[in-house]
Parts: structure tokens; sequence; C-alpha cells
């Protein structure tokens, strides 16, 4: 159980925000499937990126990580073999879908777990499109949850549409068409994040783009002696920006962020808010790139979050939502029912400790209504075992009166494990 008190001092100073967790986990991936070495900065330490470590040393492949430096010795995807172990996800959607697409087109067998999060989230938005191509995937309720079994072989390439813009969906697809026999394309409702086409690029990899869609050519090499500097995670980053604006007296710097446009939509809220905010130092890097951002204390208003911002923020809701607890006005999330899918259903996790703090919430069928300038008073909440609510939650604890209590708070280390330590040092 974490304990915060309530916090009027402010929260002042600069914090190195760890690596982005969506692209720590496709270095790895990538790094693994192609010929050569492949040398990588800043990369996450946490639960979900050595979740893919684990698996992909499984599969044969060299793995060697002191801290956030770590190196691949890639033997091409000839070079991957059958594990004689499960390969076990952890609590990472990411590992779980994005390994799919990689099995599916292997000449062996493999069986994919995951922890009790993991085995409750859909699989068949993956499943469906790979069988389409060929592949032959068994799991729980016809290929659905976990444990999901692979027997990897021959593919086709297909031309995709698929109902949700999902990177995981899409990044599964297209890295099964990079084994499969002709063209693979995939097309998206609104763009999702697009690490895995940034990535493969920068693996020598040709890709066709073209606004919601992307499209891929069999039987393409990754070539190797890359060097990735992974940015720092924007949706951890988020946490610490949104503190910044509601807490009183504040100012605090995340330095490195990156600033990959599929990932923004947190950025453009806090401004449509109107949060005091400053870009820095700004790099625009190929293939991502990234700035310092300081936020201040700000008198915040209420906004609509719909559309295509969605899968710009889809993570950062929890805190939005928070934040929309602290604006003047009612702020509105909608179409946003992926929300239902995530670690926890956070459409209901979210409205529940917010709930229980005081806040004036209501869930909808795709989103959540939020009547801002409401003061919370500290108490006892849950992450259920979700990283995202239970960093909200701490700075929900930050803002309430009172002293506030976290249940199942390790959750955290799933993405953020230095988060309580960078706290502390803003907390001074
Ligand atoms: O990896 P996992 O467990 O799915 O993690 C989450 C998160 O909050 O960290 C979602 F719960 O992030 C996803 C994100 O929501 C990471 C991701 C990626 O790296 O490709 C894409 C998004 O999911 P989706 O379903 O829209 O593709």
């Amino acid at each position: 159980m974490k304990k915060i008190e309530h916090h009027t001092s402010g929260l002042n100073g600069t914090i190195n925000i760890p690596g982005d967790k969506s692209i720590s986990h496709r270095t790895i991936m990538f790094g693994s499937m192609a010929n050569g070495k492949t040398t990588v900065e800043n990369f996450l330490p946490g639960e979900d990126c050595l979740s893919t470590i684990n698996c992909f040393e499984k599969l044969g492949v060299q793995i060697e990580r002191e801290g956030s430096i770590v190196t691949i010795y890639g033997k091409g995807l000839e070079g991957l073999k059958e594990s004689s172990t499960l390969l076990d996800v952890g609590n990472s959607g990411t590992t779980a879908r994005l390994m799919m697409g990689i099995l599916s087109g292997l000449p062996f067998h493999s069986v994919l777990i995951g922890d009790e999060s993991i085995a409750k989230r859909p699989m068949k938005r993956v499943t469906n499109p790979l069988r389409q191509m060929g592949a032959r995937i068994q799991g729980n309720q016809d290929g659905n949850f976990t444990p999901i079994s692979i027997q990897g072989g021959e593919l086709s390439g297909i031309e995709y549409h698929s109902p949700v813009a999902s990177a995981q969906v899409k990044s599964a697809i297209l890295l099964a068409g990079l084994q499969a026999k002709g063209k693979t394309t995939v097309e998206e409702p609104f763009k999702s994040r697009d690490h895995t086409e940034r990535m493969l690029k920068a693996f020598g990899v040709h890709l066709i783009e073209d606004g919601c869609k992307v499209s891929i050519e069999g039987h393409q090499k990754l070539t190797s002696d890359i060097h990735i500097v992974v940015p720092g995670d924007i949706s951890s980053a988020a946490f610490f920006l949104v503190a910044g604006a509601v807490a009183p007296n504040s100012k605090v710097t995340v330095k490195r962020v990156g600033l990959n446009i599929t990932r923004t939509g947190i950025l453009d809220v806090l401004q449509g808010m109107g949060a005091e905010i400053s870009y820095t130092n700004i790099v625009d890097d190929v293939p991502e790139p990234y700035a310092d951002i300081t936020v201040e204390s700000s008198t915040l208003k209420a906004f609509e979050v719909s559309g295509d911002i969605i899968p710009r923020l889809i993570d950062e809701i929890p805190i939005i939502a928070l934040m929309a607890t602290q604006a003047e006005g009612t702020t509105v999330i909608k179409d946003a029912e992926e929300l239902k899918v995530k670690e926890t259903n956070r459409i209901d996790t979210v409205v529940n400790e917010l709930t229980k703090l005081g806040a004036n919430i209501t869930a909808t069928e795709d989103g959540m209504i939020i009547k801002g300038g409401t003061k919370l008073h500290g108490c006892e909440l849950d992450s259920y075992g979700d990283h995202r609510i239970g960093m909200m939650a701490a700075v929900a604890g930050l803002v309430a009166k009172g002293e506030t209590s976290i249940k199942n708070a390790e959750a955290i280390a799933v993405s953020y494990p230095t988060f309580f330590e960078d706290l502390e040092s803003l907390l001074g």
C-alpha cells in the first residue's frame, strides 16, 4: 500500500523521464529480427519491456542489458528458434499482439501466456487478420484469449480494413506481412501510433504510407548495425505535466520527451485547457523527435476530447480525466470505447476511483463526462493492477485534501519503475 499526502507547496524541478515503452519493445523485436548488432540507449527497463526481452531470449536471441543500455545480437528471422518453454508476455498487450504477427510466419510452434489481465484482453482483433493471411492460431474462445498457440508457416499478403485504430493490430499485420508472399496493406479508421513504421524504415524496410493506410512488400530483410536512442515516454511524462499544471506553486520540466505527432494528443489537450506549457531543446530527430517540456501551475478550463485525437492520447485519458476534475466547466471524453480493453476497463476504473475522491464524473458508453472545479478528498484507491490507474491515483493524492493510499501501486513498475523516486524529487 502506497501513501500520498496532500501537497500545497508545489512540484518543482527537472526530471529525466524513462524511455518510451512502445519504442523500447520494438527495438528488441526488430533488433532480434535483423541480422547483426543493434545497440539501444535509454531503453525502458520496465516489466513489460523485460517480458519482451525474455521472450526473444527464449527464441534463441543473445541480448545483453546494463541498465538502460541494451545490445541485441540478431541472426535474422532464420536465427529465431522454437522455444522449449512457454513465452510469457506478463502484463504486456504490445508483446502479445506484435509477437503473434512475428511468430505466425516462423516455421515452428510457440505458445504465448500472460498474467490475469492479459488473459482478459481480446486477441481476436489480431487472430482474425492473421488467419486470413494463412496463420494457424488456436487459443481460448477460438483464439481470442491466452494461452495462444501458434504453428507458424507460410503466409500470403492481404488488404485489411481494421475496424479499430490500433497500433498493435496494425503492427502485428505488418510484421506478418514482412514474412508473407506479396503485398500486405492495413487501413485503419484513424491513424494510430506509427513507431513500427518509423523503426522498420530505420532498419531499411521499404513501406508505402498514405494517410491511414500502410503497405509492405513481403520477404524484406532488416539491415543491422543500428544504434537507436529511445526518447522519453510521453505517456509517462503526462503524469508529471498534468501534476505541474494542477498543483499550485509548481514548475516542472521533463527532459527529452518524445514528440511523435501520433502520440502528442496530451499536449494539445494541455494547451486547449489553458495550461502554461513551453518547449525547449527541440530535436527534430529521425525517426523520433523530442524536446524538453515545461509546465507551470495553470488555471484550467474544460475541453472536448473526441474523434481522431483519441488514438493520439488513448493511454493519457486517465490523467486527463483527473485534470478535468480541476478545470472550470464540463469536459466530455467520447469515441474512446478502446479504453474498455486495456489493462483494466479504464472507463470503469477511472470513474470508480475519481468518484471515491469526490469527483463529479459519469461513465458513458464510449468515455466519460466530468464536471470540473471539485475539491477532492483523500481516501483508499486501487490501481486494480493497472499502471496508468496507479499513477493517476498518485497524482490525485497530491491534489486531494488529507491522505490517499493506493492498493496495488507496484503495478506502476510495468511502465515506470522509478515513478515514486521522480515524484519525491519534484516534491523536494
Ligand atoms: O502494451 P499494453 O499493455 O497494451 O499497454 C498500453 C499502455 O497503457 O501502456 C495499453 F494498455 O499501451 C498500448 C497503447 O494503448 C501500447 C501500444 C503499442 O505500443 O503499440 C499501442 C496502444 O494500444 P492499441 O490497442 O491502440 O494498439
